[in-house]
């Protein structure tokens, strides 16, 4: 039997009915008064889970990043990147474009920049460098394969930035999925950090919205700079409702993906013309190389048999599960790879 089945991301999860029901029970305000019982709810206990004062609800992990960004720098500051973060390759640029940033980039390893490497490009004060002001992590890192920085490599990129004086952020889109596979609580991944982002609407399967959190006052310039944007929401409860069902309700359940992504990359390592290097799959996402054939071919071929995947670059396929994707959709995948590959 055929299936659909939907591994370009995470961010396709279908909200569960239940999660789609606390919409309707939601009590409601304008939040841009400050008014939204539901989004404040969601906003304290986002704090909570990540171990900071307080927490803003924006649109997405493209807004958070941002607004992060621009409450923490000034324009004409230096932050330090990941060269394959989804900060510097994804979001079209907004840092440049619209933080005034410059981007300064360490090559990583899994996703990883040693403290060594970040300190290797610190400026020492002189009238022309610009100043370099900010550090970003990604846990997981998504172009590295969903790998996961551990507490103890926070601490040391940590003792870094504090010996400089610069601040760190982490763009924690699927935090969660770090959590959970080191099996720790979210709070030891960000201790070290002075402020975090995470998404609803990747494997949290919610349909919209983004945390930003931190202490009180970088909450609160974030909050001003999301109305600059035009992210200011009004009865935003609609968005927080889900929110909150999925903190309490869906985060540990991304084990089940977890578990589907090894057993795909397993399957996959197995076929000839595959290459994966399998220690990079950690969490939900899996990324392979073909060895002699071309990746847009390979997807449009998939896709006509159902099964939709992202090409990145033209080398690399990445596949994500994700709440939905049970044992036997990826089965049915293993499948037709490897009926595609024979062809
Ligand atoms: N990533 C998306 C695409 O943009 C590539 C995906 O399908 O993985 N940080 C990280 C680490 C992300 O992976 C993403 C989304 C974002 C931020 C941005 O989140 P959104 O899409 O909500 O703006």
């Amino acid at each position: 039997m055929g299936f659909l089945v939907d591994l370009r991301s995470d961010t396709v999860t279908i909200p569960p009915k239940e999660m789609l029901e606390t919409i309707l029970e939601a009590e409601l305000g304008d939040d841009v008064y400050g008014e939204d019982p539901t989004v404040k709810e969601l906003e304290e206990l986002a704090a909570e889970k990540m171990g900071k004062e307080a927490a803003l609800l924006v649109t997405s992990g493209t807004q958070a990043n941002l607004v992060s960004i621009m409450a923490h720098t000034r324009h004409g500051d230096e932050v330090i990147v990941e060269a394959e973060s989804h900060i510097y390759n994804y979001e079209v640029g907004g840092l440049a474009a619209v933080a005034g940033v410059m981007p300064r980039l360490v090559n990583g390893e899994m996703g990883f920049m040693k403290p060594e490497d970040i300190e290797s490009v610190l400026r020492p004060e002189n009238i022309h460098f610009p100043k370099t002001t900010l550090v970003a992590i990604e846990n997981t890192h998504n172009r590295a394969g969903g790998t996961v920085i551990t507490p103890k490599q926070m601490e040391a990129v940590s003792e870094v930035v504090k010996r400089h004086s610069l601040k760190l952020y982490v763009d924690g889109a699927r935090i969660f999925n770090a959590a959970v596979a080191l099996n720790v609580k979210p709070v030891k991944l960000v201790e070290e950090a002075d402020s975090v982002s995470f998404c609803l609407s990747k494997g949290l399967a919610c349909p919209v919205g983004s945390l930003v959190c931190g202490s009180k006052s970088f909450v609160e310039r974030t909050r001003k700079i999301r109305k600059m944007l035009g992210g200011g929401m009004r009865q935003a409860g609609v968005i927080a409702a889900p929110g909150i069902y999925a903190l309490t309700h869906m985060v540990s359940r991304l084990k089940e993906d977890h578990e589907n992504a090894k057993k795909l990359a397993l399957g996959l390592s197995k076929m000839d013309s595959i290459s994966i290097d399998l220690r990079r799959v950690q969490t939900n996402i899996v990324i392979f190389t073909l060895d002699n054939l071309s990746v847009e071919n390979f997807v449009s071929r998939l896709s006509e048999r159902g099964v939709k995947v992202s090409a990145i670059g033209s080398r690399k396929v990445r596949m994500v599960t994700h709440f939905g994707i049970e044992k036997k959709h990826i089965n049915y995948v293993l499948d037709v790879v490897k009926e595609v590959l024979e062809e």
